[in-house]
């Protein structure tokens, strides 16, 4: 659909750029930290830990300073929950919350705007001894550790995310390194696992709203529009089964307080069914999101799945996807290319995306994350040419226009990711950042902070609130 004259983007609109805390922070253990379940995790070979990362916890201030420069809206960071539980619940460590204090307050000191994820995947070590989400219990810790943040910085930070990727953990928990199941059930476990993570969200929103009448949260799965790989009635079908376990199943809980009746009904042909306990049912209902968060990266295209279709020495990752025997089968879209690391890159899915969830759920959205991977080459200069980056948050960015034209309310946009970091499981090398960081898979060099090409396209961007846009 072309359109003739596009909206402008609202003057409010916040642009921003995204971290995570574990894989930006560094310093694992300082400061009474507790382990989490990456740091206990076995990282792929040939790539680095999250031990050091890009040491953002030494360099917060220098960080948000060249973010200001940036002249970034908003910053979307998550808080790591063993810097303020190192046991998950329990007593608190006060170096731990200053850091956070500290970080934010600094941000406000700049007018950004904090978007703080209450969870990004690094589930304390100690919750998951006692059992981690397949223990209903987690969900009574995680509701503690946020009335504990609201009440910490409830009266600086307006933004609330509840959960990072929740769809993610659960489709690709072995890979990113969250995911640990019983060994004889692992599907029903899992799906019980994601019950109890569901209704700590609940939880979570309730409490925001109790304890914060003017603060704002949503949840902020990982959200991609599927293609069927034909018209075959079958490949459709496969698609929109697709679409109600990856997408909806998280979406229409955190909304509308019920489970997607497909995802449902793919659970019970696995005797896969959570058990749901008298009242869990009521708080999914009562808990309201404000918005929704959503990380896009590409879209995906299904097909039917023959039921002995052969999974062996096959694995997707959050944006490839491979499929279940008799279910759904990931294919190639021949009408797109891949960045370095394999993922299709389709900034008009984007638009699909934002109208389909806009369309459903009728709620303000902001896009939490957006990015492309590369191995960026740093010149004798120190200067890091990335073009690619910037043609890609370009064509994004001209698709959130064209959807803010289609009438989409899209209030802000956080790019993965503000600085370099360290990937979920491709290591330092694989750089998201607009900002470079001087280090190498196993040699942490000087750490050094430096402007890559993107970080000046962005910034006058942001200045001029405004990007050229096609159609
Ligand atoms: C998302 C995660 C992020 C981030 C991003 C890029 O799924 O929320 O934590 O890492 O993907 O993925 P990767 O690091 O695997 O390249």
């Amino acid at each position: 659909m072309n359109q003739s004259t596009l909206s402008q983007f609202p003057r409010s609109f916040l642009w921003g750029a995204s971290t995570s805390a574990y894989q930006v922070e560094g310093a694992w253990n300082e400061d009474g930290k507790g382990p989490s379940v990456i740091d206990m995790s076995q990282v792929p070979e040939g790539v680095t830990d999250f031990k050091v990362a890009s040491d953002h916890y030494h360099h917060y201030k220098e960080d948000v300073a060249l973010m200001a420069e940036l002249g970034l809206k908003a910053y979307r960071f998550s808080v790591a929950w063993t810097r303020i539980f190192p046991k998950g619940d329990g007593e608190i460590n006060h170096k731990g919350v200053a850091f956070y204090n500290n970080l934010i307050n600094e941000l406000i000191q700049y007018g950004i705007e904090p978007i703080l994820t209450i969870y990004h995947f690094d589930l304390p070590y100690s919750l998951q001894q006692r059992g981690g989400w397949s223990n209903r219990e987690t969900a009574d810790a995680f509701a503690f550790y946020c009335e504990t943040l609201f009440k910490l910085y409830g009266d600086r930070v307006k933004y609330w995310l509840t959960i990072n990727e929740q769809n993610m953990m659960i489709l690709h928990g072995d890979l990113i390194g969250t995911k640990k199941v019983d060994e004889l059930n692992p599907v029903k476990d899992l799906y019980q696992q994601n019950h109890h993570m569901l209704l700590a969200q609940a939880k979570a929103m309730i409490l925001c709203h109790e304890i914060l009448p003017d603060a704002k949260i949503g949840p902020a799965p990982n959200i991609s529009a599927i293609y069927p790989a034909s018209p075959k009635p079958e490949d459709v079908l496969a698609a929109n089964s697709f679409s109600a376990i990856r997408n909806w199943l998280y979406l229409d809980m955190a909304v509308y307080g019920r489970y997607n009746a497909t995802a449902i009904s793919y659970l019970r042909a696995q005797d896969a069914l959570p058990e749901i306990l008298p009242g869990d049912m009521a708080i999914m209902a009562r808990a309201k999101p404000d918005f929704i968060a959503f990380n896009y990266y590409n879209t995906h295209v299904i097909a039917e799945s023959p039921v002995d279709f052969n999974l062996a020495g096959k694995t997707g990752d959050q944006q490839v996807t491979i499929g279940e025997a008799g279910v759904y089968k990931g294919c190639d879209n021949p009408y797109l290319v891949k960045n370095e690391f394999g993922w299709e890159i389709d900034p008009v899915g984007f638009r699909t995306t934002m109208r389909e969830i806009y369309e459903r759920y009728a709620l303000p959205l902001i896009v939490t994350e957006n990015g492309l991977g590369a191995f960026d080459k740093v010149e004798e200069d120190g200067s890091v040419y990335d073009g690619y980056r910037i043609d890609f948050l370009q064509q994004h960015i001209d698709q959130i226009q064209a959807a803010i034209t289609d009438g989409v309310d899209v209030f802000g946009y956080c790019p993965w990711s503000a600085i370099d970091l360290v990937s979920t499981h491709q290591g330092c090398s694989k750089r998201y950042g607009f900002i470079h960081v001087d280090r190498e898979e196993f040699d942490v060099k000087s750490l050094k902070r430096s402007k890559k090409a993107s970080f000046y396209w962005y910034q006058s961007l942001i200045k001029n609130n405004t990007s050229e846009v096609s159609d």
